[in-house]
């Protein structure tokens, strides 16, 4: 039989196809790619890895008593890597601080802030599972795919790592069982917001490559 999460990952297959051939992750796998453009994915990620506290921790608020501790540990975690962005900003000379969020990062921090408040926990925690899905399968592209020693490898360690996996593949079992036993209409909402997740993660890889800013 098919669990949920496997269910969301085969409606998403076109779009996860896309995400993972992304020139983003080829060039960054390959050396190729521009320091400045690897630069701006720091400063915009480092927005949204920052906005990510309170986003888990409004879905703490709302989650069944028996997923807090789990829920409540990725909190530190987020803490740490905000330090790793932070070191590699120092030794790689990018400024984290003031930068303003592109629209796409923007947009996306909306989304998932708006998810949580308003939203039953499960549409939350659907697309918490998909955003950390597709860094998890991105960044193992990139380490996959590498055929140099890069200068961002602390990045891609980072998201392959045996914790970040074990934490993931946590996120999609429970996943599982908080869809079982819920009416179709409920597992339809949270398909569709598993798939404008993954559509915001296609575009945050865009928002990178092509330097993304305010028009005006
Ligand atoms: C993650 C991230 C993974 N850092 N940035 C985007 C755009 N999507 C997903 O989340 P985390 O909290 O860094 O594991």
């Amino acid at each position: 039989m098919t669990t949920f999460h496997q269910h969301l990952l085969n409606q998403a297959g076109d779009l996860w196809g896309k995400i993972l051939t992304h020139p983003f992750l080829k060039m960054t796998a390959d050396g190729s790619i521009p320091d400045d453009t690897f630069k701006t994915w720091m400063q915009q990620d480092y927005l949204f890895v920052r906005e990510a506290i309170p986003f888990i921790a409004v879905l703490i608020s709302k989650a069944p008593v028996e997923l807090r501790s789990n829920l409540t540990q990725v909190l530190p975690a987020l803490d740490k890597e905000l330090d790793l962005f932070r070191k590699n900003a120092e030794e790689h000379g990018v400024n984290l601080e003031n930068v303003r969020p592109a629209p796409t990062c923007h947009a996306y921090l909306q989304f998932l802030m708006a998810t949580a408040y308003g939203r039953p926990f499960e549409d939350g925690f659907t697309v918490l599972y998909a955003a950390e899905k597709v860094y998890l399968d991105s960044w193992m592209e990139v380490k996959n795919n590498l055929n140099i020693a890069s200068p961002w490898e602390s990045f891609i360690d980072n998201w392959t790592s045996e914790a970040f996996q074990q934490y993931v593949g946590w996120l999609g079992t429970t996943l599982d069982d908080l869809a079982k036993q819920r009416p179709d209409r409920d597992l339809q909402r949270m398909t569709d917001l598993f798939l404008t997740t993954a559509r915001y993660e296609y575009l945050f890889w865009e928002m990178a490559a092509s330097g993304e800013t305010w028009p005006i």
